[in-house]
C-alpha cells in the first residue's frame, strides 16, 4: 500500500557508475555467525543489495569472488578480529559498527562489523543507507556509534485499541483488550526502528488503566512476550508502562505505599515473574502522581522513595526505571496569579537531585509545559546535577496540527538539544546532558511519543513520517543538521531526484514556523480546543484550573515570568540563561509572551508592534499555507499520483484550517484591542 515501507521501500538505483562502485563487492557476502539478530541484519543486507542494485548475493561461509563483503562481530569473529585494530574495535563501544575496506594483493574484503549484533545491525542499516542516497562508498568508511545510549519510542497506546493523542488510526499492538496475534506489521515496525538505530519501545500508554494494569499479569504476559520476541530480532528491548497502584489493583494489597514491606515484596515477586517470561525486559515507565494517576505522594512518600522502590527490584535484572517529570497541580486556582504551571516539574524534582537509585532514569519534557508549539528549554536540563536525564519529544503531533497540518519537527528538536543550560558554564549543551557526557550518567537518552497507527502508511499523513525518521536520526546523532536529515529522508523515501529533493526540503523545513505563525503567538502557545486540542479557541483554557496560559486583557498579553515581578519561573535556570529571559528587550522574541506580559503597542525589533505583528504573522502564515501547497503542486509528475493527491489533499485541508486559526486569532485580539489593521485588512 502507499507508503507502507516509507524509507526502507528500495528501487533500483539509476546511476550505473555508483551501481558498478557497489557491485564489486555486494555479489558475495560472507558470515560466519548465527545468531536471531545476525540473521536479520543478513536478510536486510540481502534485500537492500536485491533491491537497490538488482542482484542476488552468494551467502557463504568461506569467500567464493575475489571481492566480498565481511559481516558480523569481532568480539565472535576471529576471521574480523584480525582484520581490524584494536583502538577501531576499543572505539565502537558497544552498539557502533564499523565499515572499512580491508585489501591484500588477493582479496578486497569490504567488512562490515561491530562488537555486539546490535551494532552490527546498525552498520548494515547504515551502508544500506548510503547505497540508497547514493553516497559514494569511501564516505562512510569509519567507526559510527549512538550519541545517545537510551534510544526509546513510547506508545501511548490503550488495550482497547485506542491510541491516545494518536492521528494514524488504530494501535498496531492491541485490539478488544488483547494484544494482536498477527506479528507481520509488528514486525515490519520493529524494522523500521531498527533502521534508524531505535533500541526501545514502551507498547503501553502512560496512563495505565484498569485494564492495562493487567498487562503485567500471566493473563497478558505471555502475549507481552511474543511481542518482545519480534522486537528482540531487530535489537528492541521492550518496555511496559505501569500502575503505581497495582499492588493494590492486582495484589488486593491494601496499600501501594513504597515503604511499605509487604509492598516492596508484592514488586520483587512481580518483576520476577514478567522476567520469566521476558529475560531481557527493559523496565518500567511511570507516570505517578500526574493527571490524577496514583502514586507515592497517597502516602507522603516522595517520588524518588517510589522510584527506588521499583529500581531496587528491577536492578538484578539489569532493568530500569524511566519516571516521568510531568507532574503539576492539574487542579490549580487560575485566579491566583502567583501560580505557575512551568514551574511545577522542576519545583517537584529538584529537591531530589542525587536521591534517585543508579537505574533510575528522570524522564523530562522537552519544554516547562507540555509540547507547545513553541516553549523554552524545561529548567531540569541544566538544574539537575546528580540525576540520570532522558529527554522526552513528542512525535505525535497533538499541539502541532495533529498530522493534518504539515509541521516538521526537526527543526524545533535541534533548537532544544543546542540549547546552551551554563550548568558547567558555556556550552552545556541539552544534548550533552541527555547523552549523559556532561554528569558522566551511568544512563541516559531520548524518549518520542511515537506517531504512529495502524494506518496503510503508519502516520495518516505521509509526510509526517519524516517526523519519525527525524527523531530516529537524532536520538543516533543529534549533532545531524536539519538539512541533512530531511534529504536523507526524501532520498530515501522518495527520490534522489534533485528538484524533489530540494522542494520537499523546502516545505519541511519551513513547516514549524509556518505552523507557529498562524497560530498563538511568541512562545505564549495553548490557545487550542480543550481536550481534543485541535483547532484555535483562545480562552479555551484561560479560566479554567488546567490553567491558566496567556492572560490577555485589554492592555496587554503574556505571563510574567520573571523574577522581579512575575512567578519567578525564569529563576529556575543557570543565572547566564536567567539574565537572558528577565527583560523584554534581552528575550529571545519568539518566546516573549511566555516570559512577559507585553502591551499590544510594544515595538518589536521589526518595528512592528505587538498587535501588527499579531496580524502579519497570521495574514502571512495563511499565505505560507498556500504557498506549501503551490511548492507540492510543482512535483506534478515527478512524483506518484497516488502520493501526489494524498499530499495535495492535506495542504489543502491545512489551508482551510490556517485561515480559521487566522480569523479567529486576528478577530480575537481586533475585539480586545480595538486597533485596526494598519493595511486595513479584512479582520472579523
Ligand atoms: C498531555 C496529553 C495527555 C498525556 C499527557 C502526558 O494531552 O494525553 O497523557 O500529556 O504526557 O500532553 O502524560
Amino acid at each position: 500500500a502507499l507508503g507502507y515501507n516509507c524509507w526502507l521501500g528500495y528501487h533500483k538505483l539509476d546511476n550505473s557508475r555508483l551501481i558498478k562502485e557497489y557491485v564489486k563487492w555486494c555479489k558475495n557476502i560472507i558470515r560466519s555467525e548465527d545468531s536471531d539478530v545476525i540473521n536479520t541484519a543478513l536478510d536486510e543486507l540481502k534485500n537492500g543489495i536485491h533491491g537497490l542494485l538488482d542482484i542476488n548475493p552468494i551467502i557463504s561461509v568461506e569467500p567464493v569472488m575475489k571481492a566480498y563483503l565481511s559481516i558480523g562481530t569481532f568480539s565472535e569473529n576471529d576471521t574480523l578480529d584480525a582484520l581490524l585494530e584494536t583502538e577501531e574495535k576499543e572505539e565502537t563501544g558497544e552498539e557502533g559498527f564499523i565499515i572499512k575496506l580491508a585489501e591484500t594483493d588477493e582479496e578486497s574484503i569490504l567488512i562490515i562489523a561491530g562488537k555486539t549484533e546490535k551494532g552490527l545491525l546498525y552498520g548494515v542499516f547504515s551502508f544500506i543507507r548510503a547505497i540508497q542516497t547514493q553516497n559514494n562508498l569511501e564516505n562512510i568508511f569509519g567507526i559510527e556509534k549512538p550519541a545517545n545510549q537510551l534510544r526509546i519510542l513510547n506508545h501511548w497506546d490503550n488495550l482497547d485499541g485506542s491510541i491516545e493523542r494518536g492521528y494514524a488510526g488504530k494501535s498496531i499492538f492491541f485490539n478488544n483488550n488483547k494484544v494482536i496475534r498477527k506479528s507481520d506489521r509488528i514486525r515490519d515496525y520493529a524494522r523500521l526502528l531498527a533502521s534508524m538505530g531505535i533500541n526501545g519501545t514502551v507498547i503501553n500508554n502512560v496512563n495505565v488503566l484498569k485494564f492495562e494494569t493487567r498487562l503485567i499479569t500471566s493473563a497478558y504476559l505471555p502475549d507481552v512476550a511474543r511481542l518482545a520476541d519480534l522486537f528482540r530480532e531487530y535489537g528492541i528491548r521492550l518496555y511496559l508502562s505501569i500502575n503505581f497502584a497495582s499492588p493494590m489493583e492486582l495484589g488486593g494489597l491494601p496499600t501501594a505505599d513504597p515503604l511499605d514491606e509487604g509492598v516492596r515484596e508484592w514488586w520483587k515477586k512481580k518483576i520476577e515473574e514478567i522476567y520469566s517470561y521476558i529475560p531481557d525486559f527493559g523496565g518500567f515507565l511511570v507516570k505517578a502522581d500526574s493527571e490524577n494517576r496514583p502514586g507515592p505522594f497517597t502516602y507522603n512518600r516522595n517520588h524518588a522513595d517510589g522510584a527506588n522502590m521499583l529500581a531496587k527490584a528491577l536492578k538484578g535484572h539489569s532493568g530500569i526505571v524511566i519516571w516521568r517529570c510531568f507532574v503539576y497541580n492539574c487542579m490549580q486556582d487560575w485566579r491566583d496569579y502567583s501560580v505557575d504551571r512551568a514551574k511545577a516539574a522542576y519545583d517537584n524534582f529538584m529537591p531530589l537531585d542525587g536521591k534517585f537509585d543508579e537505574n533510575v532514569l528522570l524522564q523530562i519534557k522537552n519544554g516547562p509545559m507540555d509540547f507547545q508549539v513553541r516553549e523554552p528549554v524545561s529548567t531540569l536540563f541544566g538544574g539537575l546535577r546528580e540525576t540520570n536525564q532522558v529527554m522526552e519529544f513528542q512525535i505525535t503531533q497533538e499541539y502541532t496540527g495533529q498530522q493534518k497540518h504539515l509541521c516538521w519537527l526537526v527543526p524545533m528538536w535541534k533548537e532544544i538539544l543546542d540549547f546552551d543550560t551554563y550548568a558547567k558554564g558555556k556550552n552545556t549543551f541539552v544534548k550533552r546532558i541527555v547523552n549523559g557526557s556532561v554528569f558522566e550518567n551511568k544512563y541516559s537518552g531520548i524518549a518520542g511519543v511515537a506517531n504512529i497507527g495502524d494506518e496503510a502508511n503508519w502516520t495518516g499523513f505521509q509526510l509526517a513520517q519524516a517526523n519519525l525518521y527525524g527523531f530516529g536520526r537524532l536520538a543516533w546523532n543529534p549533532d545531524l543538521t536539519s538539512e541533512q536529515i530531511t534529504e536523507e529522508w526524501v532520498r530515501r523515501t522518495y527520490s534522489n531526484n534533485s528538484e524533489v529533493v530540494n522542494i520537499i526540503s523546502e516545505m519541511l523545513l519551513s513547516s514549524w514556523k509556518i505552523y507557529e505563525s498562524y497560530t498563538s503567538p511568541l512562545g505564549i502557545g495553548w490557545m487550542v480546543n480543550p481536550n481534543h486540542h485541535f483547532g484555535p479557541n483562545v480562552d479555551g483554557y484561560e479560566y479554567d484550573k488546567w490553567g491558566t496560559y496567556h492572560r490577555a486583557d485589554l492592555r496587554g498579553i503574556g505571563v510574567d515570568r520573571t523574577s522581579a515581578s512575575g512567578t519567578g519561573y525564569a529563576g529556575q535556570y543557570n543565572k547566564e540563561v536567567e539574565e537572558g529571559y528577565q527583560d523584554a528587550g534581552t528575550c529571545p522574541e519568539e518566546l516573549l509572551l511566555f516570559f512577559h506580559h507585553i502591551p499590544y503597542n510594544y515595538k518589536l525589533k521589526s518595528g512592528e508592534t505587538l498587535i501588527q505583528y499579531i496580524y502579519n504573522s497570521h495574514f502571512k502564515g495563511v499565505e505560507q499555507a498556500i504557498d506549501l501547497k503551490n511548492k507540492w503542486l510543482s512535483l506534478k509528475g515527478m512524483v506518484g499520483e497516488e502520493l501526489f493527491n494524498h499530499v495535495k489533499g492535506r495542504l489543502e485541508g491545512q489551508i482551510e484550517y490556517s485561515k480559521e486559526w487566522r480569523d479567529v486569532i486576528n478577530t480575537y485580539f481586533f475585539r480586545k484591542t480595538g486597533i485596526d489593521d494598519e493595511q486595513g485588512r479584512k479582520i472579523y
